[in-house]
């Protein structure tokens, strides 16, 4: 071959390389998003879906060289409809990456499918220890049980809490909570009285409430996700716990500040454990409740948002780890070890467990200039998930 030719021949070779490769650059990235946007857990939904795109609006559609193609599905709270939709996004959207995921079950069915297809499955709400035992393909921007649930069985000892009774939803993340806040509690010298469940699906809590009144602890401990902390409260208030001189301890789910505001001065000074607080004193959360607010007409953001909105910076990051090629095992890579300042607080996707080692705060509900708020006055710092640790 003469040199003239060798060389036609080879630059004919990288502009066929290349092309594909080019078209691949600017094809969209896909990123389908399952939540519960009706239901019981809709304002879960509602949450994760503006803080990802409020997240978006702050840091642009492109990500090196892809633009970002948001598909929200609405799985209504129902696993198998979970399921379904994250099938359809795979094989006919062919989304890089799949997210959301708003309550235990959801993520559990669709784990099997993020392994089979190798799409990383990043969870945003859900979280149950084990969720990510269910699928090496699952990073978790959200938190464990575990992982807010030994820091009351820590504090409450310590702060003349000797009896207690637990109330939980009667599923993973409550059979969580209640295990990891007893072990920890008797451990410290405490009693558990008695362990109570209430089904996740429309529960009613007077009836548990009542057994509570008449095993009088010192406290009720109550794990119930987010969305059912609103009719714990007013149940616990208008049955007179409070005048009985039982206390009410409980996860941050249960304040939530989705509802917080409108629970009531019968909230006042509740104690609980948990890794974001609105009420979050750093300029970073300033920013984002700031952002938030304005982008949602005055909606305060939860724990729910603040995973949404930290799980698109594991997307993000990810991408750009990969100069916009993408790939399964590829993003993967570029999300475990992920260390970086959230509106929380310092976190880190373990690079083992891919699950988020983040501060836990200790927090009682004050009222600020005329709002309920969660007030951190103590920390636990760089948590990782207890549930990990055999
Ligand atoms: C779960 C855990 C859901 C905590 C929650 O709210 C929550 C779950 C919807 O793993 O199902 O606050």
């Amino acid at each position: 071959m003469k040199r003239r030719q060798l060389i036609q021949v080879c630059s004919l070779t990288a502009v066929a390389l290349a092309a594909p490769l080019a078209l691949a650059q600017s094809a969209p990235f896909k990123i389908g998003l399952v939540l519960p946007m009706t239901g019981q857990q809709a304002s879960t939904g509602r949450q994760i879906e503006a803080a990802a795109r409020l997240y978006m609006a702050q840091n642009g559609d492109t990500v090196a060289g892809r633009k970002i193609e948001l598909i929200v599905k609405d799985d209504t709270s129902l696993p198998d409809v979970t399921k379904r939709l994250a099938q359809e996004l795979i094989v006919n959207d062919k989304v890089d990456v799949l997210a959301g995921m708003g309550i235990t079950p959801s993520a559990m069915a669709t784990a099997p499918l993020a392994t089979q297809s190798k799409t990383p499955l990043v969870v945003m709400a859900a979280a149950t220890s084990s969720i990510t035992n269910a699928s090496p393909y699952i990073v978790r921007s959200s938190f464990t049980l575990p992982q807010v649930s030994v820091a009351m069985g820590d504090w409450a000892p310590k702060n003349g809490i000797k009896s207690v009774v637990t109330l939980v939803s009667d599923y993973g993340p409550g059979n969580d909570a209640e295990k990891y806040f007893s072990e920890r509690f008797a451990l410290n010298g405490g009693k558990v009285i008695e362990k109570l469940r209430v089904p996740l699906r429309n529960p009613d809590f007077a009836p548990f409430l009542q057994k509570v009144r008449d095993a009088k602890p010192d406290a009720l401990f109550v794990f119930v996700p987010s969305g059912a902390g609103a009719a714990v409260m007013k149940q616990f208030v208008e049955r007179g716990m409070d005048k009985a001189g039982i206390k009410l301890i409980a996860t941050g789910d249960v304040t939530d500040d989705d509802q917080l505001n409108d629970m009531g001065d019968g909230a006042l000074g509740v104690v609980t454990t948990h890794h974001y607080s609105a009420d979050h004193n750093s300029a970073l959360n300033k920013k984002f409740v700031d952002a938030f607010q304005k982008a949602n007409k005055g909606m305060r953001p939860n724990f729910m948002g603040v995973g949404g909105y930290d799980g698109m910076r594991i997307i993000y990051e990810a991408l750009k780890s990969t100069k916009g090629k993408g790939g399964g095992d590829a993003l993967l890579a570029g999300m475990k070890g992920q260390v970086f300042e959230s509106p929380r607080g310092e976190v880190l996707i373990d690079a083992q467990t891919r699950d988020i080692v983040q501060d836990v705060y200790l927090r009682k509900v004050e009222k600020k200039n005329g709002q309920l708020y969660n007030v951190e006055f103590d920390v636990i710092k760089a948590v990782k998930d207890p549930g990990k640790e055999k």
